[in-house]
């Protein structure tokens, strides 16, 4: 038989920075031959967009969540992996790295790759890392999770928050995790992957029932059709994140605001990161597309309020 591939997993909370990790570590020379599996919350998938690398060796699982609603797809998906392999359909891959959604409880993941038949003879988990956003911190019980689960804890922005506090918590809550800073996914792939800290037989996976809605959160979609007037969205933005801002934890999208390519938003819980151009757009449709990520949003609301607000200063 051949030698099993390994799958790593990469978790992390809702704009912790996975894709950022995922992206700088798939330029790196030894992670040349690596299939990714992104899974995203929202209709409106972002993140493969954002890797580094996009080809048939990137998959998308998105509208819903792998530790729960998409629990057997992960399987079939990584089943097709190896008959498309097989098949020589797709590039070669020595290496699958599964992005989960920031809600996602890995510990079901792992039962699925610990236990499913064909899975189990032809993958071996060599990871599971979480990114851990020095700014947000572990201020929900699913990024509490994530970090008692992970064998490695990759503290990111680093350049915007101080990291002390948090990495003594991190090691009170997973003393046998290693802790590494890692600003902007800027570390050596081999120190994540290739060795697990324990035996992912340990871990407990007799919990009770899993929660399927993650405590209501949400994801909702919505496409504008007019070119967005960046001004106005940021002012927009701003206000709604200052009267709802503990109930939108992501907002993340494409915005068309003239231009060759999109800029990509980036907003974590209060922080709006600075955004980004792209030289062009990932495909035909350039439309700006936003994800909201949150309790008690609905995106009719959202919708019409932005129409309304962007139509007023055009
Ligand atoms: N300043 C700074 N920004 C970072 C760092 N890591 C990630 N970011 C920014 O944080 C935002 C979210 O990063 P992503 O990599 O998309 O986070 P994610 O965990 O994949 O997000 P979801 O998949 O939506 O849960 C982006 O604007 C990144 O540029 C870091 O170390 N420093
Ligand atoms: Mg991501
Ligand atoms: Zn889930």
């Amino acid at each position: 038989m051949d030698a099993k591939t390994p799958v790593a997993l990469v978790t992390g909370f809702l704009g912790s920075g996975k894709t950022t990790l995922i992206s700088q570590l798939l330029g790196h020379p030894a992670m040349g031959e690596t299939a990714v599996i992104v899974n995203e919350l929202g209709e409106v998938a972002i993140d493969h967009h954002l890797l580094r690398r996009v080809d048939e060796r990137t998959v998308l699982m998105k509208s819903g969540c792998l530790c729960c609603t998409l629990r057997g797809d992960l399987a079939d998906e990584l089943r097709d992996l190896l008959s498309r392999r097989e098949r020589g359909e797709i590039p070669k891959f020595k290496r699958v790295v599964v992005e989960t959604t920031g809600l996602a409880d890995p510990t079901p993941i792992v039962y699925t790759l610990l236990s499913e038949p064909v899975v189990r003879h032809h993958y071996e988990l060599e990871a599971i890392v979480a990114t851990v956003d020095a700014v947000n911190g572990l201020r929900f019980p699913e990024s509490v999770k994530q970090a008692v689960v992970a064998d490695t804890l990759v503290v990111t922005k680093t350049d915007l928050a101080g990291a002390r506090p948090l990495e003594e918590r991190l090691a009170r809550l997973n003393p046998a995790a290693e802790i590494l800073d890692a600003r902007s996914g800027d570390v050596e792939p081999g120190r994540l992957f290739g060795h697990m800290q324990r035996d992912p037989r340990d871990l407990d996976f007799a919990e009770g029932p899993h929660e399927h809605d993650h405590g209501g959160v949400r994801a909702f979609s919505l496409f504008l059709d007019e070119e967005l007037d960046w001004t106005a969205f940021g002012i927009w933005l701003t206000m709604l994140l200052q009267s709802r801002g503990e109930d939108v934890l992501r907002v993340k999208g494409l915005l068309n605001v003239g231009g060759p390519g999109p800029l990509v938003l980036n907003g974590v819980q209060h922080v709006i990161h600075p955004p980004v151009h792209l030289d062009e757009w990932p495909d035909d449709d350039h439309r700006s597309r936003i994800v909201f990520i949150g309790r008690g949003v609905t995106g009719e609301v959202l919708a019409s309020s932005l129409a309304a607000f962007n139509a007023a200063a055009r």
